[in-house]
């Protein structure tokens, strides 16, 4: 999944080889963000890993049945189930014979639970198909056991063609109507070669809107292009790149749309409960705010201008109405899967106003976003993990022991790190490894003291080492490059704050515990 940076049509994000380079990236953001943020009402998530191990988890839902269960979707093709923090054995569905997914973004995109799925079972599955790539959105059976859906019932309920791999869309939904909401993409490629965003005959880059009450789909009534020749009655609105991931807000019944940009900017779409249809949201006459030629289109309620590393990615989230986390309330939380933020945005009738929820650090790999039937918000990592998204309140810190002597890691950005071995003096010793802006590796590390919950380390840069047999001790120097100070909340979990000179800038980071050293064991 490595994007091309040449390649202004390829919005797919970097992994693996070009790692460190994103990291390296991540870091200069934290130093970007803590010299421009404002620091006032601050809101720093928590996110708390809730199920792991899954594979390419895309998106979560629930199906509005009271069970307290997740559905997470895989890929490759695969529904599994978690509850209470367990993902359960037995997968809900696997289609992966069926469902294409060679391509980074093909594979099972979209699920909905039918508004009334206790009475009737049925669920409905986006993905792109075997053997083309085809977009099917299918309906599908539960079995008589409630974990376990019936594989063999599928009902092809709505096809699309896919002239290219990429830009699939695949989010469904019921609106508060009770009508199934569709997102589509422009059919991929660059640029929307074939026009197709606003081409009213193609469903590709709308949303749409079927009733699928009866035994098939049919366009929904009042759809805006019913009976109008030349344009495709299931169509809801249009101009649309890549959907990805709309969300309705459960007490408003507002609809948020966030397209993934090509070369300009990424977008947040807005629109109000109640509404007719219809809108044109403007690609490809458009790609974020319009400023010429702008009749008849329906601005963003948010452009996000593109930077131009590492690359960007907008995943849409939701607007958080549970009930743990008061200060969330009413915040549409979104990211972005190539930048790894996590913002939020308020809104006050035409005006939104962003805020970062994360500015301790970026999270990455945030392919979607997820809600449950009580309303809390989950962040999928691509990677494996799905968080939990909490307020983060401040934390009550662990006095420190020798116990927490070890190796961490940041669990989000695994290839940077923590060596700390704490004394029983009072003594610390901590290198953070990292890497520098071009690849090379590099080494923070120091001594230092700890009393109570915090530990003050003096960070030096140890240069000019070479191997044998050039090795010169006079060639090395350690000039200090500040200070650090460590905390941790719990035996697996800290927090690395510093505060460099010679340009490294100043930041805070998450420390996960990846080893315990031989003979200590910590305890909460
Ligand atoms: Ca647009």
């Amino acid at each position: 999944m490595r994007r091309n940076l040449d390649d202004p049509s390829d919005t797919s994000c970097a992994e693996g080889s070009s790692r460190w380079p994103r990291i390296v990236a991540l870091l200069l953001t934290w130093l970007l963000a803590l010299f421009g943020a404002p620091v006032s009402a601050q809101i720093d998530l928590r996110l708390t890993a809730t199920y792991t191990g899954l594979t390419e988890p895309l998106y979560l839902t629930h199906a509005g049945d009271g069970s307290g269960r997740v559905f997470i979707v895989e890929r490759k093709g695969v529904i599994k189930i978690g509850r209470n923090g367990t993902v359960l054995a037995t997968p809900f569905l696997d289609i992966r014979d069926r469902v294409a997914s060679d391509e980074s973004e093909q594979g099972m995109l979209g699920l909905a639970f039918d508004p009334q799925f206790e009475s009737n079972g049925r669920f409905y599955v986006n993905y792109t198909g075997l053997p083309n790539g085809d977009t099917r959105v299918s309906r599908f059976q539960v079995s008589a056991d409630a974990n376990i859906a019936d594989a063999g019932s599928e009902q092809l309920m709505q096809g699309i063609g896919q002239p290219f791999p990429n830009h699939n869309g695949g989010w469904m939904g019921f609106g508060p109507d009770g009508f199934l909401y569709i997102a589509s993409g422009d059919g991929g490629s660059g640029g929307d070669p074939n026009g197709n965003g606003q081409n009213l005959n193609t469903l590709l880059g709308k949303i749409l809107r079927l009733d699928v009450s009866g035994q098939s789909a049919v366009p929904a009534p009042g759809n805006p292009f019913l009976n109008q020749s030349n344009r495709q009655p299931q169509i809801w609105a249009y101009g649309l790149r890549n959907p990805w991931r709309m969300s309705f807000d459960r007490q408003t019944g507002d609809l948020w749309i966030a397209d993934v940009g090509q070369d300009r900017a990424e977008e947040i779409n807005f629109q109000a409960a109640g509404s007719s249809g219809g809108q044109n949201y403007g690609w490809k006459v458009a790609e974020g705010t319009c400023t010429n030629n702008c009749t008849g289109l329906t601005q963003p309620a948010l452009s996000i201008p593109h930077t131009s590393q590492p690359c960007d990615s907008v995943t849409g989230g939701y607007v958080y109405r549970g009930s743990a986390y008061p200060r969330l309330h009413g915040l549409y939380i979104f990211g972005d899967y190539c930048r790894g933020y996590i913002d939020a945005l308020s809104r006050s009738g035409n005006t939104v106003t962003r805020q970062s929820l994360r500015p301790n650090g970026s999270v990455g790999f945030n392919a979607s976003f997820g809600e449950d039937e009580a309303g809390n918000l989950y962040l999928l990592d691509v990677r494996g993990t799905v968080f939990l998204i909490s307020d983060g309140p401040a934390q009550s810190l662990n006095t420190i022991t020798p116990a927490y002597t070890g190796t961490w890691i940041n669990n989000a950005e695994p290839g940077h790190g923590m060596l700390i071995e704490i004394l029983p003096d009072n003594r610390i010793l901590a290198w953070w490894f990292t890497y520098q802006p071009n690849g090379g590796q590099a080494w923070f590390g120091g001594i230092g003291t700890y009393s109570g919950n915090t530990a003050t380390i003096e960070v030096i840069k140890a240069e000019g080492g070479r191997f044998v047999p050039n090795f010169d001790p006079a060639s090395i120097s350690n000039p200090v490059l500040g200070t650090m100070r460590l905390t941790f909340d719990s035996c697996t979990n800290g927090r690395v704050e510093y505060q460099f000179t010679q340009g490294y800038g100043s930041g805070s980071w998450p420390i996960n515990r990846l080893t315990v050293a031989a003979g200590l064991s910590c305890a909460d």
